[in-house]
């Protein structure tokens, strides 16, 4: 017998006009800080093109300056806003209730005021410090501020999902947490202990010393609280796209999720081993002794597992799908999926260039190939494939479906939505093939190539530099007609055509006795995940405090 994975109502479920409202500028928010990325972006591609980027780009005052805009409107303005809106409706849906408007419209000031003081610090060439923020880098207090207003947004959010978890329960007591409302909480969950280093180093650090209420930071110090937040981040950009690939994508496909409870174990262990690995980021750093450094390598082996797990969920629930609209054989199954439509179509051409980023990933976590990657282009190839389509390709798939939904109109140019996927895929490919071979020839990240005089004479380079600009040329025209498509869906979308919210139905449903019960009691894996941060961290810390503030600030020109 099947399940659904909310819950086995057959009633529809709906928002207020308000909080769909909320939900929707939410996801305005943060499309309109993809829409000035992806403009940077495409100058940093031509950038490895060797075009010079600030003549064509007349509003860029430095190439630091668009690398910052790029990479923080991209993974901490889109992600979070998009995390907050989807994740806040999938809490919803699984509950059956309304969001606390209280904190939902906390949540979505404090984001787009986050937003505005941070857009307007690097805007003004206030704050060229790039997405790490890494001191002696130093920016302007605003900045500061305005990412600390991004980071209590998610708080707010997880908060409005814990009193919806605890009205829920009070209503039912004894009944199985949904499982797309366990999924989206344990997501915040990770993400509420995941940000306290980030919290510490900006609040406890950097602001101070951009207001010169301290005289100095400490640069290895911040950098370690920076990954402590910095690796588990990713998950947090990747966990809300995996709910919608484990309870919405199977559905999309005409097929089924196998098990409620693999999912939740899935999401228990990214809850547990997302956090103690921030090291694979610090290989090379001096003060951190190689044996912590391993440890983190091995972890970071562990939280690869709950991927690869999803990869065979996913698949199979793909295969499914397939079957049931008559697919045969071993591959047969894959072309008889549902491919003309664009809220799938998309998110399983994200999952196709998501094998390539895990196993990118893995080369990067290994701890002595590192030392070949680290601090090139190859690192970018490996995040454009992680970030930049699992996760980016994914958020426009979503939105072929949730913004009809969300706004009432059916979707406008399919077909056209359909060729930006591909064009997507194309683009990535060709972009990442390039950045990855150029790393593997030593070609630096984070340089403004054009203007290098040791990139001249470098053949690898070269080859790498035109597909890298010739990729992500096709990768930004790709999101243009994204653009298209949700301007057009916004004003031209017939009305009273929207679809169904697309929840799939579980082949092993939730058990409600036995020792599955316990997956839903957070306390114990709280415990268990902070046990094991304290084993990775603790060591270093202890011998490392008190912090030494000697460095001063500086700007990148
Ligand atoms: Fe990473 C650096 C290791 C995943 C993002 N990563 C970065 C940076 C970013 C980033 C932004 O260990 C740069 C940070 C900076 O600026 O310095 N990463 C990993 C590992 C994984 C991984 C082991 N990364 C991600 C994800 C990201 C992301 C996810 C964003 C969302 N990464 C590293 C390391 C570094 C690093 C080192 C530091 C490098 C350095 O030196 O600086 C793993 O979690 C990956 C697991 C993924 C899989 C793939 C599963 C596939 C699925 C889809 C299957 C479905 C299909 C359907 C194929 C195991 C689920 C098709 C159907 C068919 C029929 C086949």
């Amino acid at each position: 017998m099947s399940h659904a994975v909310a819950d086995q109502q057959e009633t529809p479920f709906d928002l207020s006009r308000g909080n769909r409202a909320l939900v929707r500028w939410n996801l305005y928010v943060g499309f309109a800080a993809l829409a000035v990325a992806v403009l940077n972006g495409f100058a940093q591609a031509l950038n490895y093109a060797k075009i010079d980027i600030l003549d064509l780009f007349p509003g860029l005052e430095t190439y630091y300056q668009g690398l910052t805009v790029h990479g923080v409107l991209n993974v901490l303005v889109l992600t979070f806003a998009f995390a907050n809106g989807f994740t806040l409706l999938t809490t919803a849906r699984g509950f059956r209730r309304e969001p606390p408007a209280a904190l939902a419209h906390a949540a979505f000031w404090t984001m787009l005021a986050g937003t505005l003081l941070a857009g307007w610090a690097m805007f003004t060439g206030r704050a060229s410090v790039l997405y790490t923020f890494y001191p002696p880098l130093e920016a302007h207090w605003s900045f500061y501020l305005g990412l600390t207003l991004l980071v209590v947004s998610t708080w707010a959010t997880s908060a409005a999902q814990f009193v919806m978890c605890k009205r829920w329960r009070r209503d039912n007591p004894g009944r199985r947490i949904p499982l797309i409302a366990y999924i989206s909480i344990v997501t915040y969950i990770m993400w509420d202990i995941a940000s306290i280093g980030v919290a510490v180093e900006v609040v406890g650090f950097l602001l101070p010393w951009s207001l010169g209420l301290i005289g100095g930071v400490d640069a290895l110090l911040s950098r370690t609280l920076f990954w402590f937040t910095g690796h588990p981040i990713v998950y947090f950009w990747l966990l809300p796209v995996y709910v919608s690939w484990y309870v919405m994508v199977p559905k999309l496909a005409d097929g089924k999720l196998f098990s409620d409870t693999f999912t939740r174990v899935v999401f228990l262990l990214f809850l547990g081993l997302s956090i103690p690995v921030g090291f694979h980021h610090q290989f090379t750093d001096p003060g951190i002794s190689s044996g912590f450094k391993a440890i983190h390598a091995v972890l970071t082996f562990g939280v690869f597992f709950p991927s690869l797990a999803t990869a065979f969920a996913v698949i199979s629930a793909l295969e499914i799908g397939g079957r049931n609209r008559g697919g045969k054989g071993l591959i047969g199954w894959f072309f008889k999926l549902p491919w003309g439509r664009p809220a799938l179509a998309l998110q399983v051409q994200a999952m196709l260039v998501f094998a390539l980023g895990g196993v990118t990933g893995l080369i990067n976590a290994s701890y002595n190939i590192n030392k070949v990657v680290h601090n090139t282009t190859f690192v970018p190839g490996h995040f454009h494939m992680t970030v930049g389509t699992a996760v980016a390709l994914s958020y426009m798939g979503i939105a072929y479906w949730l913004i009809p939904w969300l706004k009432g109109r059916a979707l406008w140019g399919r077909r056209i939505a359909l060729t930006q996927g591909w064009l997507y895929l194309v683009g990535v490919l060709i972009f990442a093939r390039g950045m990855i071979s150029g790393g593997l020839e030593g070609m630096p990240r984070r340089t403004q190539i054009a203007e290098a005089p040791y990139a001249e004479g470098m053949p690898g380079w070269e080859i790498a530099g035109v597909l890298t600009g010739v990729g992500g040329t096709i990768m930004f025209a790709s999101v243009v007609l994204f653009f298209l498509v949700i301007l057009g869906t916004l004003f031209l979308g017939e009305r009273g055509e929207a679809p169904e919210m697309p929840l799939a139905e579980t082949i092993e449903g939730p058990s409600e006795t036995g020792w599955q019960t316990r997956l839903d009691r957070f306390g114990i894996w709280i415990a268990a995940t902070i046990a094991l941060i304290v084993l990775a961290y603790g060591p270093f810390l202890i011998r490392y405090l008190p912090p030494r503030l000697v460095s001063e600030g500086f700007q990148g020109y």
